[in-house]
């Protein structure tokens, strides 16, 4: 496989940009070797600057749960961006796109749209210690936020990859104000709750943890989170920056049955243009200025031609079938991926929610952090590779989620499978 072009343009991107990349996990740090370059891509498939195809499950992380360059998509931007770019004020997409995510999550009665998933979480949290006077947080381990320093606590993405669990740069002050508990640890939540009673302001959480790899729920956690919150006062935030229009139309939420007070969405519903979102309770969201005393603002906030790109997403995930097809091609390539493993008695667990998944290279169970970082990340590092070298490019991490789309064929399946079949072979030394 060719990578001159990637070789070259990463020696000139490291002299310009921190690491080369503009975002530390497309680094490769993790797993060695050169970063691609991507050039271009459509559907399930990206192209590198050498021209090498591959059959992509990161998805741009998340966003690209239609494939990439869906034409329906395109065909929005381009008639979007003819009547401009920004404004800098309302337009009536703004309130379309709106009226979708308040029709699509019940718990939703107001929200904002800001530009990234870390701004979302950053204004959730304000706005619950402003609601309630309190000053900490609770977090849990394993789980990523976004990069906003209150939670750089034991950040999942990235930092776990690079076995920095505390950002530098954060002031123990900050740190000092979030508590961090093992995820699905109910009785951890309880203890914490306890102990800083009437001082919690928030839990935030991923209702599915797709930040150490896929961790799903345990039975009785979301609802358990539930009930302690409406005891304590506390304000409930899910973080569906990841699973929002991911493992359902309407989220984890729909998913799970558990309603959120405050809600983060990001990723899907931009449609790969660079837009999140925070909303909930009435009475929490009418905090938020101009309407209410707490500050946020964004220049490009509800950008009209993400808007657009996100109004198309949302318009095609409404139409029947969309979640059964992804549940049903999440189920066979996770099943034959274990079934390979097996053969070749590599020990692996393969988590997956809906058409998010990840394969880690340890017995299982993994429910946790701890248990997820048990993996073998030299392995996993060893099976990437094989991976991108068979034409099949997945997160250049264990600690990341995998993501199926629409776009995904039957043809990329048997494809990916013959690749994993390779990888497994080239890890079990045959
Ligand atoms: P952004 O600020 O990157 O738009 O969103 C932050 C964020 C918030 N919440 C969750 C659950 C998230 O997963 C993220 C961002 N996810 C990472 C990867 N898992 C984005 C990829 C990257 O950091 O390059």
């Amino acid at each position: 496989m060719r990578t001159y072009l990637s070789e070259k343009l990463y020696a000139e991107a490291c002299r310009v940009i921190p690491g080369g990349v503009n975002s530390p996990v497309r680094a490769f740090r993790a797993v060695g070797g050169t970063p691609r370059f991507i050039a271009r891509a459509r559907g399930s498939r990206i192209i590198d600057a050498d021209g090498n195809e591959y059959v992509d499950y990161v998805c741009s992380w998340g966003p690209l749960i239609l494939g990439h360059a869906h034409p329906e998509v395109v065909r929005g931007i381009h008639e979007a961006i003819r009547d401009g770019t920004s404004f800098g004020a309302p337009t009536a997409a703004e309130v379309e796109l709106a009226r979708m995510v308040v029709e699509a999550y019940s718990s939703i009665d107001l929200l904002r749209l800001v530009s990234s998933g870390t701004e979302a979480v950053m204004a959730a949290l304000r706005v619950a210690r402003a609601h309630t006077g309190r000053d900490k947080i609770l977090k849990f381990e394993g789980c990523y936020h976004g990069h906003a320093d209150s939670l750089l606590v034991k950040a999942g993405s990235g930092a776990t990859t690079f076995g920095v669990p505390d950002s530098p740069g954060v002031p123990a002050d900050f740190a000092r104000h979030t508590l961090t508990v093992p995820y699905n640890d109910l009785a951890g939540v309880e203890a914490a709750v306890a102990s800083e009673e009437g001082q919690i302001a928030a839990i935030v959480v991923e209702p599915v943890a797709g930040n150490m790899g896929v961790v799903p729920p345990a039975e009785g956690f979301l609802p358990g989170l539930r009930a302690l919150a409406d005891r304590a006062g506390i304000v409930l935030i899910f973080d569906e920056v990841i699973t929002g229009f991911r493992v359902a139309f309407g989220g984890a939420q729909q998913r799970y049955g558990v309603r959120a007070d405050l809600t983060c969405l990001g990723k899907i519903l931009g449609g790969g243009l660079p837009l999140a979102a925070y909303g909930g309770r009435r009475d929490l969201m009418e905090l938020v200025s101009p309407q209410g005393p707490v500050y946020q603002a964004g220049t490009l906030s509800g950008n009209p031609v993400a808007v657009r790109a996100g109004l198309e997403t949302l318009r095609e995930l409404r139409r029947p079938g969309v979640y059964e097809g992804l549940e049903e091609q999440g189920a066979l390539l996770t099943g034959e991926l274990e079934t390979l493993a097996r053969k070749f008695e590599i020990p692996t667990c393969t988590n997956r929610v809906g058409s998010m998944f990840t394969t880690f290279f340890t017995e299982g169970p993994v429910n946790d952090y701890a248990t997820a970082t048990r993996a073998d990340t030299a392995r996993f590092a060893r099976y990437f590779q094989a991976l991108l070298d068979n034409g099949i490019y997945i997160a250049p991490s264990q600690f990341e989620a995998g993501f199926l789309s629409t776009a995904h064929t039957q043809e990329d399946l048997a494809l990916t499978l013959r690749g994993a079949e390779a990888a497994f072979r080239r890890l079990a030394g045959h």
